[in-house]
């Protein structure tokens, strides 16, 4: 057993608490290198004995661990224990053939130091209100993002100056299409009829640009949107709907506009706000690259001091009071990796005490675990979960089994309560479309659609993509949402409805689910894997190639009635074996019980 791949540490994504009962432990070997992994844990403070008189638990325990996952370089095994006493003493027994390995926090035994617990790993306490806790609600939404410039035009007179004509051009940095608030509560049943049930709004307070990630006012609605009326009118009919609501919160910089900006470069070193920015030395200039501290080099972009009291106070009165006043459900953090976790700690306790289930979504692009803690967010736009995806069915950058790994690796970098909420998209404002990725090969957009809305997370779809917009880099990716049906890819719309529908049916699809590979095929680059709950199983199978393939199921199911959920038809298989045949970039998903 290699022991230098051998990892484990508490209080992370190895060792966390799911509930305010259970621990998870999580346990890396080297791949195919272990057969069998027990766990041994005891209570820190009657290990290894009973004490007379006092209701102890077992001086210890033995228990097996399951193999979660593997990656090309590892495999990961997991445990879950409740603790009588809630806390917990630990260790690992690995096992391949005759060999016996023991592994402690000081190190590896030949066997367990069974007399001495300091040897050992140890979770001190479960104190429950460490327990990174999530809105419920969000586990059964299915998010809608909207650009609102480009989502659709309601109302004609709040049009800025220089609105082009819906659709007839291609969207640029600057250029304006009218959309409005009053837009999307004319379409509001096209997206319940889709069934979504949570809209992320990407800027809406008073701004320069089209896309307002450079804020003036942050008290204030953008007037090409509407006012505070039309906007509180929108969140009163979605949630007559069943929809949610969430804002983006721009903290990390403001715009160039921004009155408190404008006052230091018009006042210098005199201004009373200089301590807002980061300015680095007077006079301020913007040119040839800002002396003061921005978004990536955007001099309209003035990043904002949150460790001053007076920018704390007021960005957290910002994110109360949208909260209070207008009872949005979600705050989306814009750069949020950048801004101090300092900041983030506070803004959490503000925000929550006005909605203790508000959800607080970061965007971080990249390894999160140290902004979800449970008292930061929670959770990030889960985009390395599916980049392997992209990459796999999109892009066929990578192979059946690498698409695995990395789904894995994704999956197991953060505790399950985090991946249960975890927002999964395809794609956003700031990427290439999901069409154009796949070079507008419909059948891939399917499968992507399937993989994004039969995974543990908040899935969300960005605006057209279920009708097969295309779109580069941004700002390809932001023109104005297509409305003509002949225009729109209707069978794509069918199909994306129905993956949400089957989602809020069957409870295994969803976030009950437990996600298992079953196969991954590099000569077929066919992939399968399982959900299943409550004897309910489901399985997906992906044909990622240009061949017609024959595809064994691995269960026995004889007499069965197996359902083709894609299809609403269902047959009972005569024998034992089972295959089936799938076409070239097709996919089948079968449910029994
Ligand atoms: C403009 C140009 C872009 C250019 C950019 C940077 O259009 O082509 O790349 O400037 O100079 C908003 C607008 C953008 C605008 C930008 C600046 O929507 O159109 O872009 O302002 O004026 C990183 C950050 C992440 C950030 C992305 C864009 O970590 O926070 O870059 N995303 C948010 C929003 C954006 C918004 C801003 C931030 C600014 O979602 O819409 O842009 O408020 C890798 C890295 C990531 C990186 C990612 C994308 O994976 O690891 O860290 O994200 O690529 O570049
Ligand atoms: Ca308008």
């Amino acid at each position: 057993m290699l022991k230098e791949a051998i990892y484990h540490r508490p209080k992370n994504n190895f060792a966390y608490a799911y509930n305010k009962e259970t621990l998870h432990l999580r346990l890396r070997t080297k791949r195919n290198d272990v057969e069998k992994v027990y766990l041994i844990s005891g209570d820190p403070y009657s290990w290894g004995q009973t004490k007379e008189g006092v209701a102890c638990w077992k001086p210890w325990e033995k228990i097996e661990m399951t193999k979660k996952g593997r990656t090309d370089l590892f495999d990961y095994w997991e445990a879950a224990i409740e603790p009588k006493f809630r806390r917990l003493k630990y260790g690992f027994e690995l096992l391949c053939g005759e060999n016996k390995l023991v592994y402690t926090e000081k190190g590896f035994w030949d066997n367990a130091p069974l007399d001495d617990n300091s040897t050992y790993f140890t979770f001190p306490f479960l104190n429950e209100e460490d327990v990174f806790q999530i809105p419920a609600w969000v586990k059964d939404t299915v998010w809608y993002q909207i650009f609102p410039e480009r989502f659709a035009n309601g109302n004609r007179l709040n049009d800025p100056e220089g609105t082009l004509t819906w659709g007839s051009l291609e969207p640029t940095p600057t250029n304006f299409f009218g959309g409005d608030f009053e837009g999307v509560i004319q379409h509001i049943d096209y997206l319940v009829q889709l069934g979504i049930t949570g809209i992320y709004f990407t800027p809406i307070f008073k701004a320069y640009s089209n896309h307002k990630y450079d804020t003036i006012d942050y008290m204030e609605i953008d007037p090409q949107f509407g006012d505070k009326e039309t906007f509180k009118r929108l969140v009163q009919v979605c949630h007559e709907k069943g929809i949610k609501v969430m804002l983006d919160a721009v903290f990390n910089h403001s715009g160039f506009y921004f009155p408190q900006f404008q006052d230091v470069l018009e006042n210098g070193e005199k201004s009373k706000y200089k301590d807002w920015f980061y300015i680095h030395d007077f006079p301020v200039q913007t040119k040839p690259i800002p002396n003061y501290d921005t978004f990536a080099f955007t001099y309209a972009m003035p990043k904002l001091n949150t460790g001053h009291p007076e920018v704390r106070a007021y960005l957290l009165e910002v994110g109360r009071y949208w909260v209070r006043e207008f009872d949005i459900d979600g705050w989306r953090l814009d750069v949020a990796n950048e801004v101090s976790h300092d900041f983030w700690r506070e803004f959490r306790k503000e925000v929550k005490a006005v909605k203790p289930d508000l959800y607080i979504l970061g965007e971080i692009w990249h390894d999160s675990m140290p902004w979800l803690q449970g008292d930061q967010f929670d959770a990030v736009m889960n985009y390395p979960y599916t980049n392997a995806a992209i990459q796999f069915f999109a892009q066929g950058k990578i192979n059946a089994e690498e698409f695995v790994s990395k789904t894995t690796e994704a999956l197991l970098m953060y505790p399950e309560n985090v991946t249960e909420v975890a927002f999964n998209l395809l794609g956003s404002h700031d990427t290439p479309r999901i069409a154009s990725v796949c070079n507008e090969n419909t059948m891939k957009v399917k499968q992507l659609f399937t993989f994004l809305l039969s995974s543990s997370g908040s899935p969300c779809i960005y605006y057209g993509d279920e009708i097969g917009m295309t779109g580069d880099m941004d700002p390809g990716c932001r023109k104005c949402m297509i409305w003509e049906e002949d225009k729109q890819d209707q069978d794509l719309l069918e199909f994306v409805s129905k993956l949400i529908k089957l989602r809020k049916e069957n409870q295994a699809f969803g976030n009950k689910g437990t996600f298992q590979i079953l196969s991954a095929n590099n000569e077929t680059n066919h992939v399968m894997y399982t959900k299943t709950y409550q004897g309910q199983t489901i399985v997906f199978v992906y044909n990622n190639s240009n061949t017609r393939i024959r595809v064994d199921i691995p269960f026995n199911l004889k007499g069965k009635r197996v359902l083709n959920l894609l299809t609403g038809d269902y047959f009972i298989p005569e024998k034992v074996e089972l295959d089936v045949v799938i076409l070239p970039f097709d996919l089948v998903i079968l449910s029994f019980n």
